[in-house]
């Protein structure tokens, strides 16, 4: 054997998993596999970086005052996140919201990290003249996406930009069992064409079984006929699979939900509930509130599709309008920038005629 040849075994990759893929022989020994590209190890690599980077969800809340706005938010954090503030603060009351206010939460759970924003407004359509009451609510979402734009357009742009577009509002609906009042249509109507919205009954303990269901099925139509089109939109959903699953959410919109932080022990376990002279209602219990579904759909199913929508179809929107907007204005203030354009498009236009050969043609002639 000379001495650059190498002993086969020496050539062996050193562990399953490494660059290549390694099958096991019938003699036992370990064969190579060299069709494996290792294409999914991706996965792995994509995995790693999320958990690094750690994940952003921004959520809205909007109702009448005194819906459970703020309770819910709680709720949806002590519930799945610190047990032990709820704890240390039992005593503490929510006061009333007075302003739009962004509070944020580091959360940690099985090593991933997420910051979960709750921006939380007052009581919206409180007042006796409730014209244009949703445009305070429009201008921040809007804000948002200007923040989001400009940091976009910077030339010295960040290598994160601090995303504090709105992801999802949830807007909350009175637990009058009867329908939509015509602010609640007039709310969700413009505020859907810039957000994704999640809408919820509020303090649905309040209603019988019947009534709930009732009221359910009336918001739906009520939606319907009023061409609502809140979150899981119909048109978005990519494949059959999608479809299939969106489906059921949108039967079951609007959430039933009941919120509280206060923490009650029942059967022996300790758990988030209001308590009654009847019993306990317990927010996490499926047989007594949709509270679950509702987390279930903001955090552990759809969160990152509620993101995306947010980045490709509504900031989407506001960026092609805003550029758009900006185009028109500097045309206008600028007519050497029209001509310029004008030119340009004789350019073109010229370029376009001389490959097709139809100034040689005439040339020739
Ligand atoms: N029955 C019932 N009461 C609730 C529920 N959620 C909250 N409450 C109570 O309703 C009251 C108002 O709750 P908040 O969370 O402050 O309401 P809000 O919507 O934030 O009110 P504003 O800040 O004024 O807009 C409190 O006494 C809560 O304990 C619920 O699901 N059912
Ligand atoms: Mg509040």
């Amino acid at each position: 054997m000379s001495e650059l040849a190498v002993a086969p075994e020496v050539m062996m990759p050193p562990v399953s998993g490494g660059i290549y893929s390694e099958k096991i022989a019938v003699g036992g020994g370990p064969v190579l596999d060299f069709s494996y590209v290792g294409i999914d190890a991706i996965l792995e690599q994509m995995r790693k970086k999320a958990m690094k980077q750690g994940f952003e969800l921004n959520i809205m809340v909007v109702g009448q005052s005194g819906l459970g706005k703020s309770t819910l938010m709680n709720t949806l954090f002590k519930s799945k996140v610190s047990r032990k503030s709820a704890l240390e603060k039992e005593k503490e009351k929510i006061p009333k919201t007075v302003e739009i206010k962004s509070i944020s939460h580091d959360v940690e759970e099985k090593g991933v990290r997420m910051k979960l924003t709750v921006i939380d407004t007052p009581g919206f359509g409180d007042q006796i003249n409730n014209e244009n009451c949703w445009q305070p609510i429009m201008k921040f979402i809007n804000d948002q996406y200007e923040a989001y734009l400009q940091e976009e357009i910077n030339i010295n742009r960040k290598k994160r930009i601090p995303d504090s577009r709105v992801h999802c509002c949830i807007y909350f609906i009175p637990p009058t069992g009867h329908c939509l009042r015509p602010l609640d249509v007039e709310f969700m109507r413009r505020l859907s064409k810039v957000v994704n919205i999640v809408p919820v009954i509020a303090k649905a303990d309040t209603l019988t079984l019947e009534e709930r269901d009732f009221f359910k099925q009336k918001i739906r139509e009520e939606l319907r006929a009023n061409g609502i089109d809140v979150y899981p939109q119909k048109e978005f959903d990519e494949d059959a699979e999608d479809r299939m699953i969106n489906e059921k959410i949108r039967e079951m919109i609007p959430f039933a939900v009941v919120g509280s932080d206060q923490e009650y022990q029942v059967n022996g376990r300790r758990l988030l509930g209001r308590k009654t002279k009847w019993g306990t209602i317990e927010v996490e219990n499926i047989a007594h509130c949709e509270f679950a579904y509702l987390r279930d759909l903001l955090i552990r199913t759809h969160m990152q599709n509620i993101k995306d929508i947010t980045s490709s179809i509504h900031y989407e929107l506001y960026r092609v309008r805003r550029l758009h907007e900006n185009n028109t204005v500097a045309a206008r203030n600028h007519p050497a920038r029209g001509i310029g354009l004008n030119l340009l498009s004789l350019f073109y236009w010229l370029t376009v005629q001389y490959n097709s050969g139809c100034f040689s043609s005439q040339i020739t002639q």
